[in-house]
Order: structure tokens, then C-alpha cells, then sequence
């Protein structure tokens, strides 16, 4: 059996001590300054004033970028230490028994591990991309409080080391004891790294004596009060200081998602301090908030569950905004339904508050309440389905370039979508009450946590660093570590995924052998994503000295699509004064969409719609009619020979509520074909492959007939139902042309206008 404490603590310092030794070597070696100049020798030697000062300039910097580093370097180093836990949680499920570490150890490091990750990695990462490009995203000099500003991030280191100060103090302990009796340090003996789970459950909190929980107590409170001093930052800084120009309407989406989640902190975290701070004194002073006679353990898991589920999205809408950001840069067009993505950010934002209650479906509250909670559960998903169709939408026909933050990007979509659709699942009673205490719900938000959400921050760390650090990344390697990351995530989640279907419990040391072959998966793929994490840390840190300079204003390109956005002409303009460079041009500007279909204002969108459909509505019924026109004399001729049943017709009129008549059906049929059909045409067209009318129309067409296939299909089979499957497409494309040719025809010189000039 293995020391844990001594092997955590080694690996830490082996990791710590391969960063410095890393980052001394390549700066003895350096190339040319990443701003340009040589660093000489001289330079280089070791100068204590020198150090003095840039020590005293990082102590107390209050500029957002100094600050945003700060919080990514804080975050980074806590999500190593949280992932060696991981590694070592995989570790021991390599095999059944608990042979590697003790069942109290592994106990220590899923609760530790779970902490870590979720408060000291992820929110810090995302408050330093905030920190760092979001004032230059809106035009602002600074965060609105700029001492506020590294108050809130000061706060972090401290709290982070009293939740793990266990760790450290064994370690001394087990050092101190080489040399000192035991009675003389009993303290650093008695004193472990906290093993009750992340959720803190009482009473199990309540009743351990291993004095480390009150200090994670105190330290997560304190976490608390720095991510609320960060959150009312950020939205005093996106309500307050935007630049000229910036409206609500035109804000970028990574800084709608920043306000989102900053306005769900702030009601969230004081919610977690109250109950920390109850915890706290029913441990001490004999209070009795969470005992049986008092709220009881139920009270404790709405307390948390309350905060706990809105954290979740805390977690999760940077890394859309993020994702809503980076991906159009990389397939070459604007975002798609800029203002549906604002709304489901809004939705998700107010609907995180009332669903907390699904953590608990295997309580025993009552039944008619959990459906409640059950029902918001599910509607939940829509938002976030919006996001999702709205990324897909954003890479249709896209000019896609496959860097790594594409890669990263696509993967996040992918990831994001097994685990939201098995969240789904688990969102229903019944399915919860079987998964809730096994690897199915691991897997599920493993596919978040570490599906989309590091997977953005290192798409967002390659998307800046030339903005960052003026070189370039090792690409090759960052294509590398992307599709290793990808790879390890899908192998290693979707095994648990598996394994908890097959019923596993999670959280257990132990587990029968007949699992260990799948286990052993999951964790060769869990050290897959630990290697690409080390291989994208030494990037970062080498290209920093050796990468090669970026030598255009433009480095990504962006022009020529029309994405240039605020932060990237920041840099061009820091560029131009510094080093005189000149501005990149790009050779060609691909054709933006018809402005008019851009929102004007939150509400102003709907405005916009109407008027664009009120101007094409007599185009489109003219077009549709024609369509329509075509089409029925396929579908005569189908239903003359006998491989379409006239029937059929009636069953749509059936289908409305009215009398089964295929009069009736054909009707409404004439009004589908010549109203909604090509109203949506119109809306979709921007968004449909095929660069001609002519194409788009028929892989509207194409689309459009199978959803007819299923609805006029009448039990034809073999020869027939080819004949049917046939003439119903075939009408279709009928459809499509006659549709798009009446439009071009009816638009010729302003389908020219529309879809040539057009805003940014
Ligand atoms: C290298 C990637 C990771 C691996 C291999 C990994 C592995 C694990 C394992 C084996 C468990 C214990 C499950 C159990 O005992 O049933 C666990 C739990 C957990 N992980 Fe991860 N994890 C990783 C990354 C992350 C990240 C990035 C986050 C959060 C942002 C996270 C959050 C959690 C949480 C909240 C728990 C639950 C702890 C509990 O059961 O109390 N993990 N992880
Ligand atoms: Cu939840």
C-alpha cells in the first residue's frame, strides 16, 4: 500500500520542479523577446533587484491583463493538483481491491479531486479569459474596479490552501516524524485531507472529527466571497464601462455569457457561504441546524443544491461563450442566431434556480414536488439544444480550417451532446433513481466537465496566444494534444457511461472483477488526457520563448471573413504603434449576409423579422406556387400509377383536427406549399449549402421530401415503395426549382444587393 500523502505531495513537486527547471532552460536560450528586442546574457543573470521588483510589480498589479494571467496561472496549477488526484483515483481502479491506496485514501481523493476541479480550476480560468480579454472586447480601459479586481483574486491562493492544507500538513507530519516523537506533533498526524464527498453531505460532515473540514469550510467561504467580488465586477464592468458602440444588441457573446454567469454567482455563492457558516457552527458550537431535531440532512442538501446546480452553469456558460466565439473564426461565418444564443444564456441562467431538486429524486420528499422539479429538469434542455443547433448551423458550409482550436471546438460539440443527452435521461425519476449512485452519472458530466469545458479554455489559450504573448504556438503539437484529448475523453467517459449502465455504484474503492477490464479502459484513456494536458502546458511554456514571432496584424486571418473583432484590432493598433508594423490586408473579403437579417436590438430583432417577411411574402407565395404547381403533377402521376394513396391526404386533414377528405388535405397541402414552405426557404437559404439559389433550393427540397416520405407513406412495399420514395423526391426537386427559380427571376438585381454589401 502507498503513501499517499508522500506520492501526491511528490508529484506535485516533481511537476512544480520540471515548470521551473522548463522555463529557466528555454529562457537561458531565447531567440528573440516575444515583444520583439533580444534579451543578452547580462540580462539574463540573475539580478536580486531585478527580481525584487517584478515580484513587488505581480504582488500588486491592478491591470485586468496582469490579473487575468494571474487567475489563468492560479487556475492552471489548481487543475494540475486536481488532476493528479484524478490519476491517482484511476490508479486504483486499475484493479479491483483497494491495493493501491486505502479505501479512506480514495474516499480523500474523489472529495478533494471533485473540489479542487470545480472552484479553485475552472471558475478562476474563466475569470482570467474574462479578466483579460473581455475589457478589450468592449472597449473598456480596465475592469470597472481595478483594486476590487486583484482583492477578488488575492483571495484565491489562501483559500485554496486551507481546503488542502490536509495534504500539506501530513506531509510534514510524515517528514517532521523522521526526527520528532509523534506526541510532540500529534497535530500534523491527526490532520488528513477531507474524505465526505464534495457535496459535504451531513451528517457525516457534521459528525467527522478530522479537523481539516473546518478549514476547507473556512476556505471555501472565503472562495465564495471572491468569486462574488468578481462577479459584480464583471457586470458593473459590461453594464458600465462598454466603449462607443458596443449595445446590448451588438455585445459580443462571450461577454453576454460572462454577465450570465457572473448575475447567477451573485445569487448563488452568498447562499453557499450562509450554509457553509451553519456547517461550520453545528460542528463547533453545538448548533443544530442539520441534525435530526433541528432542519435535519435534508435541509443541507437544498442549502447546497440550491447553490450547487446554478454553479454548474456557472462552470458551463463561459465555455459556451467561448465556444460561440471561437467557432466562427474558424469555419469563416458569422455566428448563427446571434440573438437565440443570448436568449437560451438568458433562459439557462434563470431556469439553474429551479431545478436543484433533481440532485435529490432519490430522497424522500415529496412525489408531487420532485415531478415539479422533473418537468423544469427537462425543459432545460432546450436552451441548450438551441446552443448546440446554432453551432451546427454556424459550421454549415463554413470554410473550415482544421487547427486545433477547431478541433477542440468540434470535439466540445461533440462531448457536450452525449453529455447533455444523458443528463436528460437522468433528469427523469425513474431513470435517476436507477443511475444516481453509479459511473452513469460520472460519465454524464464528466462529458461536460471535461468534455466542453477545458477543452474551450485551451481553444481560447491557442485562439490568444498570439494576442498574448506575440508568438506563435507549436501548431503541430497543438493539433496533436487536441485530437489525444478528444480521444482520451470519449474513450475514457463513455466506458463509465457503460460501466454505470451496467449498474456499477461510483465513489467506491472496491468493485467486482468482472469490471476490471472496462475499468482499465477507462483509466488507460484518463492518462491519455493527463499526458495531452502535460504536452499542452509544455507548449505554452516553450512557444513562449522559442515560438515563432507573429509578424501580422492579422494573424488569424480574420479579415477576410469579416471577424475582426475588438480585441484582435487592439492588437493591430499595438502593434502599429510599437513596431510601426503595417495593417494586414486581406486579398479577398468573403460576401457577409444580408444586414437585414442581423438584430438591431434585444427586441428590435422580432421588428426586423416581420418587416423581412412582410417584403418577401408575395415573393414567396408567387414562388411557392409555381413550386407547388410542378410538384402536383409528379404526385398526380404518382398517385395515377398507383404508388401514392390519395388516401393519404386525408390523414393530414386528419392530422389538424379537421375531416378526414384528401380534398380537404390537399388544400392545406396547396396552402403548405405555397406559404410556409417557402417562408422557411427564405429564413434558411444564408444557411443552406450550395452557393446558387438554384442548389439550395433542391437541398431544401431534398431535405424537405423525406419528412413528406414519412407522412404520406401508406404501408407500399418493394417495387411500389421504390416508386413512391422515387416520385416523391423527384416532385420535389420539381418543387425546388420551380421555387428558386421564380425567385431569382423576381429578385435578379436585389439578390445581387443583399448578399453583396452587408454590415460586419
Ligand atoms: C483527467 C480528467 C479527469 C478524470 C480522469 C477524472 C476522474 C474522476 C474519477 C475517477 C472520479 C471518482 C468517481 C467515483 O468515485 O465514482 C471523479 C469524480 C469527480 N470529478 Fe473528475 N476526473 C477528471 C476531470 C474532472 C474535471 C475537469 C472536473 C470538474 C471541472 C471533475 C469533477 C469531478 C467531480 C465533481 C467528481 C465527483 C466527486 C464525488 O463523487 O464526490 N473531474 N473524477
Ligand atoms: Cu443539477
Amino acid at each position: 500500500m502507498l503513501n499517499r500523502a508522500i506520492v501526491e505531495g511528490t508529484a506535485l513537486a516533481v511537476l512544480a520542479l520540471a515548470v521551473l527547471l522548463l522555463w529557466l532552460r528555454e529562457r537561458q536560450k531565447a531567440r528573440p523577446e516575444s515583444d520583439g528586442g533580444y534579451t543578452t546574457r547580462e540580462e539574463i543573470e540573475f539580478e536580486i533587484g531585478r527580481l525584487q521588483s517584478e515580484v513587488y510589480r505581480w504582488l500588486t498589479t491592478t491591470d485586468h491583463r496582469d490579473i487575468g494571467l494571474l487567475y489563468i496561472a492560479f487556475g492552471t496549477a489548481a487543475g494540475l493538483w486536481g488532476g493528479v488526484d484524478a490519476m491517482m483515483l484511476r490508479t486504483e481502479l486499475l484493479t479491483p481491491p483497494a491495493d493501491i491506496w486505502t479505501p479512506e485514501t480514495y474516499n480523500a481523493l474523489f472529495t478533494t479531486h471533485g473540489l479542487t476541479m470545480l472552484i479553485f480550476f475552472v471558475l478562476p480560468v474563466f475569470f482570467g479569459i474574462g479578466n483579460y480579454v473581455l475589457p478589450l472586447l468592449i472597449g473598456a480601459d480596465d475592469m470597472a474596479f481595478p483594486r476590487v479586481n486583484a482583492v477578488g483574486f488575492w483571495l484565491l491562493p489562501p483559500a485554496l490552501l486551507l481546503v488542502r492544507m490536509g495534504l500539506l500538513i501530513q506531509v510534514l507530519g510524515q517528514v517532521l516524524n523522521l526526527v520528532l516523537p509523534a506526541d510532540a506533533i500529534r497535530f500534523f498526524l491527526t490532520m488528513r485531507e477531507v474524505s465526505v464527498g464534495w457535496t459535504l453531505y451531513a451528517p457525516l460532515s457534521v459528525q467527522q472529527p478530522n479537523p481539516q473540514i473546518d478549514l476547507l469550510l473556512l476556505g471555501l467561504h472565503l472562495s465564495g466571497i471572491a468569486t462574488t467580488v468578481g462577479a459584480i465586477n464583471f457586470i458593473t464592468t459590461i453594464v458600465y464601462e462598454r466603449g462607443e458602440g458596443v449595445s446590448w444588441a451588438n455585445l459580443d457573446i462571450f461577454s453576454w455569457n460572462m454577465l450570465v454567469t457572473s448575475g447567477i454567482a451573485l445569487f448563488a455563492f452568498p447562499l453557499l457561504g450562509s450554509a457553509l457558516v451553519m456547517l461550520l457552527l453545528d460542528r463547533n458550537l453545538g448548533t443544530a441546524f442539520f441534525a435530526t431535531e433541528g432542519g435535519g440532512a435534508i435541509l443541507w442538501q437544498h442549502l447546497f443544491w440550491f447553490w450547487g446546480h446554478p454553479e454548474v452553469y456557472i462552470l458551463f456558460l463561459p465555455a459556451t461563450g467561448l465556444m460561440s466565439l471561437i467557432l466562427p473564426k474558424f469555419v469563416g461565418r458569422k455566428l448563427f442566431g446571434y440573438q437565440f444564443i443570448v436568449y437560451s444564456t438568458l433562459g439557462l441562467g434563470v431556469l439553474s434556480f429551479g431545478v436543484w431538486a433533481h440532485h435529490m429524486f432519490t430522497t424522500s420528499a415529496d412525489p408531487r414536488v420532485k415531478l415539479s422539479f422533473m418537468a423544469v429538469s427537462i425543459a432545460i434542455a432546450v436552451p441548450s439544444a438551441i446552443k448546440v443547433f446554432n453551432w451546427i448551423t454556424t459550421m454549415w458550409e463554413g470554410d473550415i480550417r482544421l487547427t486545433a482550436p477547431f478541433i477542440l471546438c468540434a470535439g466540445g460539440i461533440g462531448t457536450f451532446i452525449v453529455g447533455g443527452v444523458t443528463g436528460v435521461f437522468l433528469a427523469v425519476i425513474p431513470v435517476d433513481i436507477l443511475y444516481h449512485g453509479t459511473y452513469y452519472v460520472v460519465g454524464h458530466f464528466h462529458l461536460i466537465v471535461v468534455g466542453i469545458i477545458p477543452f474551450l479554455m485551451i481553444a481560447a489559450s491557442y485562439y490568444w496566444y498570439p494576442l498574448i504573448t506575440g508568438r506563435w504556438y507549436d501548431t503541430r503539437l497543438a493539433r496533436f494534444q487536441s485530437l489525444l484529448i478528444v480521444f482520451g475523453s470519449f474513450v475514457t467517459f463513455m466506458t463509465l457511461l457503460v460501466i454505470g449502465g451496467l449498474g456499477l455504484p461510483r465513489r467506491q474503492a472496491i468493485y467486482p472483477p468482472e469490471y476490471q477490464f472496462a475499468q482499465q479502459i477507462a483509466t488507460v484513456g484518463g492518462y491519455v488526457i493527463g499526458l495531452s494536458a502535460l504536452l499542452w502546458l509544455y507548449n505554452m511554456l516553450v512557444s513562449y520563448w522559442r515560438g515563432t514571432p507573429v509578424t501580422t496584424t492579422d494573424p488569424w486571418g480574420l479579415k477576410a471573413t469579416n471577424q475582426f473583432t475588438r480585441e484582435w484590432q487592439w492588437f493591430e493598433q499595438r502593434l502599429m504603434d510599437k513596431y510601426d508594423m503595417e495593417p494586414t490586408e486581406p486579398e479577398t473579403t468573403r460576401r457577409s449576409y444580408a444586414p437585414e437579417a442581423e438584430p438591431t436590438g434585444l427586441a428590435g430583432g422580432v421588428g426586423t423579422v416581420a418587416q423581412t417577411v412582410s417584403r418577401n411574402a408575395w415573393m414567396a407565395a408567387a414562388g411557392g406556387f409555381v413550386g407547388t404547381v410542378l410538384m402536383s403533377g409528379g404526385l398526380i402521376t404518382a398517385i395515377l400509377i398507383g404508388v401514392l394513396d390519395p388516401v393519404s391526404f386525408g390523414e393530414i386533414a386528419e392530422l389538424v383536427g379537421l375531416p378526414a377528405s384528401p380534398a380537404i388535405g390537399a388544400v392545406l397541402f396547396l396552402i403548405g406549399g405555397t406559404v410556409t414552405w417557402p417562408l422557411l426557404f427564405l429564413a434558411f437559404s444564408d444557411y443552406l449549402p450550395g452557393r446558387l439559389l438554384f442548389e439550395t433550393g433542391l437541398v431544401f427540397a431534398t431535405l424537405i421530401s423525406s419528412g413528406f416520405a414519412i407522412a404520406f407513406y401508406t404501408g407500399q412495399s418493394g417495387l411500389a415503395f421504390v416508386g413512391y420514395l422515387t416520385f416523391v423526391v423527384v416532385s420535389h426537386w420539381a418543387y425546388g426549382i420551380g421555387l428558386t427559380v421564380t425567385f431569382q427571376y423576381l429578385k435578379s438585381d436585389e439578390v445581387l444587393q443583399t448578399r453583396t454589401d452587408g454590415g460586419g
